[in-house]
């Protein structure tokens, strides 16, 4: 079984596995350890991770990036026209759900996929690479996303794993991740076991290329907390690559007499280009930025110095400071209690933003500080979802380290106390509760005691109702703008009208209520569920008659101890039916079939291009070999024959042949070498060397 972490970037994907021997990072096809995160549609085939990022201005329109930002987003999403937009070169549209997706020329169509279909293809890849890698497929695997993801984004990576064939076992907070990583290798926690040992305190920055997180957590021995966490959506390594890219479009177009913002690729080069410049002087004191041919065959140039770099930069590195105050205050701790500080991200290796975390934390890069670089930055995320999975795996055993995850979206939940509310007495339709509140820790559940109201018009033919349970974040303003509050929904049924509950005067019915208790979980993939829902009734039973049956519970003996009766809570057990922003079992199953034939498509591809190659090499050997070492194996007439032959078949494969089908490369291979196969076995035959018969065989 596998057992496999991957870091779904917003840029780059990094895949660890937990082996016998430790954790290792998966290279993908091309021996990389990072996939870029890129999805391009041709008329012929789809080009997933690297084979997409040969295409990317070459097939600018329809190569798709920013995968995982724009999964599960509303279309409508101010924040993706304000903030998105500029960093995806496809066209983002409308989906069937109203949530973002793309339009793309994909077979000679246009086609629309929505960014969960975009996820699962670039999932299924890296399920593809991995199990190549490992020489098993791939299923059980841990995600990392980004801690401020909301529910309808995180049901949306799930839902994609789901359609890519990757069983989920758990998404896991990108900063989390990291810390799990830190925690569970240090062998010298403190130990809670010791008196008076204080826990060893840990803020992690990690600033990817579109955000950035910032966590602050505690550690003992066998135990992470985390404490606090902050984040900034909109900050990361592309916000730097875009400060150059103003500044130099502005340059340029005086420079040049040019409009580089009227050319969405011209820009696209440009920024390009301003990422390359950016790293270059995270090393250098200064940058050349040469791009060819920018627009109207113009070349462009200048040399960056770091210094004007870090003017260009300085605000955004002030913004960094920001959620690093967050995390501390969420977390009620000081900078100064702060041991060690973890820089995660490639953004992080921009000196700039690290000497203004050093100072923050009362030091200075080149002097004292407490920047710490025990953690891989590029692969730590992946590597702390690998141990994850590990954890979860039944088929590995890890040290036990108990993971404690906290809450950053407060959710409330709402019911329906009664379908028909009288005001007149002062009844409200609905009551709702904050169940899970910032800060709170995850996973964590919720036992909720409600009353529902009884009409006896609702009870209608069944005798019975149902209630809905509503979840929704408390609060819009935490949330990325844009975002709906609502949750999820669940439709509890099979509320009965039982005796017990009936209030009587005289024998007049007055009213009647169901007790009803719920159990609301907020599990490990900060997802909340309703678990379970049972009616209860408390009831008065003779004690020799009251038996320990199943779903009863004991409450207390009954005070007459003459009659001999005590009260139990009985329990009824009651309906769920969720409905959440996850895509149903008939589109996640419709999305799962496309997958496959896309994916079969896409192996046909390849092996009619394998089979094409394999043609057209048999042409030019045999071609040689005829005027060469088989020479005298064949009549010359039969020479000369053949050779035409194969001369017609190579300017059949570049004509129209082009793109002719699999099997009738195949065909055309295997008439060919019938003519062939005779002359080579002469020649075999008279070289008479041990091994010419297995040269032979193989050759044939
Ligand atoms: P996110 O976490 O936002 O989803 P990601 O995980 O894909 O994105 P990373 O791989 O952590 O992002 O970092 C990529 C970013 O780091 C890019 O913007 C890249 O330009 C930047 N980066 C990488 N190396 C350097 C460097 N040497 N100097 C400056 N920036 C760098
Ligand atoms: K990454
Ligand atoms: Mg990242």
């Amino acid at each position: 079984m596998s057992v496999v972490g991957i870091d779904l970037g917003n840029l780059n994907t990094v895949v660890a596995v937990a082996r016998n021997r430790g954790i290792d990072v998966i290279t993908n096809e091309t021996s990389n350890r990072a996939t870029p995160s890129l999805v391009s549609f041709t008329d012929k085939q789809r080009f997933l991770g690297e084979g997409a990022k040969t295409l990317e201005i070459s097939n600018f329109k329809h190569t798709v990036a920013s995968l995982k930002r724009l999964a599960g987003r509303h279309y409508d999403d101010p924040e993706i026209i304000e903030k998105e937009l500029r960093f995806i070169n496809a066209r983002v549209v409308k989906g069937d759900r109203e949530e973002a997706a793309v339009a793309v020329n994909y077979l000679n169509e246009e086609k629309v996929f929505s960014f969960t279909q975009l996820n699962a293809m670039f999932l299924a890849k890296v399920k593809e690479f991995t199990g190549k890698e490992l020489g098993i497929p791939v299923s059980d695997c841990v995600i990392s996303c980004p801690t401020w993801f909301t529910d309808s984004q995180r049901r949306a990576l799930l839902d994609a794993a789901n359609v890519a064939g990757l069983n989920c076992l758990r998404l896991m907070n990108d900063t989390t991740a990291s810390a799990l990583g830190y925690g569970i290798t240090k062998t010298d926690l403190p130990d809670p076991d010791v008196s008076k040992v204080k826990p060893r305190i840990v803020t992690f920055v990690d600033i990817g290329h579109s955000s950035c997180q910032v966590g602050v957590v505690s550690f003992v021995k066998g135990k992470l907390t985390i404490l606090g966490v902050a984040c900034d959506r909109n900050l990361g390594g592309r916000d730097f690559d875009q400060v150059i890219v103003d500044h130099y479009t502005k340059e340029f177009n005086a420079k040049y007499k040019m409009d580089i913002g009227s050319n969405a690729k011209a820009t696209f080069r440009l920024r390009q280009g301003a990422e390359k410049v950016k790293k270059v002087l995270s090393a250098n004191a200064q940058a050349p930025f040469n791009i060819e041919c920018l627009l109207d065959d113009k070349d462009v140039s200048a040399l960056v110095h770091r210094a004007d770099f870090e003017e260009m930069s300085q605000e955004m590195v002030q913004r960094i400071l920001v959620p690093i105050q967050q995390a501390l205050d969420a977390a009620k701790v000081s900078a100064k209690d702060v041991d060690f500080v973890e820089l995660i991200g490639g953004t992080t290796r921009i000196p700039m933003v690290k000497d203004a975390i050093a100072k923050f934390f009362g030091g200075s890069l080149d002097g004292e500080n407490k920047l710490a670089t025990t953690m891989n930055q590029d692969e730590a995320v992946a590597r702390g979802c690998a141990l994850q999975c590990a954890v979860l795996s039944p088929v590995f055993k890890v040290r036990d380290f108990t993971v404690q995850d906290i809450n950053t979206h407060p959710i409330e939940l709402t019911w329906d106390v009664n379908q028909m509310p009288d005001p007149k007495k002062g009844e409200k339709h609905v009551t709702s509760f904050e169940a899970f509140g910032a800060h709170s820790p995850v996973p964590s559940a919720k036992a909720l005691s409600l009353v529902r109201a009884l009409r006896k018009k609702e009870l209608g033919t069944t005798g019975t109702v149902s209630m809905n349970i509503k979840a929704a974040y408390t609060s819009e303003a935490v949330l990325p703008t844009g975002t709906k509050a609502h949750i999820g929904e669940w439709v509890i049924g099979g509320i009965q009208k039982l005796e017990s509950c009936v209030v009587k005067e005289g024998d007049r019915e007055v009213s009647s209520k169901a007790n009803i208790k719920v159990k609301a979980k907020l599990d490990g993939n900060g997802l909340i569920s309703i678990e379970s829902a049972d009616q209860t009734e408390e009831v008065v039973v003779p004690v020799e008659e009251a038996p320990a049956a199943e779903g009863e519970e004991k409450e207390k003996d009954a005070k007459d101890a003459k009659a001999k009766t005590k009260k139990i809570i009985k329990r009824y057990p009651l309906t769920i039916a969720a409905s959440t922003h996850g895509a149903s079992s008939e589109l996640i199953d419709a999305w799962r079939s496309a997958e496959g034939e896309m994916a079969a498509s896409d192996r046909l591809v390849v092996d009619t291009a394998e089979k094409r190659n394999a043609l057209e090499e048999y042409v030019y050997e045999t071609r040689s070999k005829l005027s060469d070492q088989w020479a005298e194996f064949a009549l010359e007439a039969d020479r000369e024959s053949f050779t035409k032959i194969l001369y017609d078949v190579e300017d059949w494969l570049y004509g129209e042949g082009e793109d002719a089908s699999k099997s009738v490369y195949v065909e055309k291979l295997v008439e060919i070498k019938k003519i062939g196969n005779p002359i080579a076995h002469r020649y075999m035959q008279n070289e008479e060397r041990p091994y010419a018969e297995k040269e032979l065989r193989e050759y044939i």
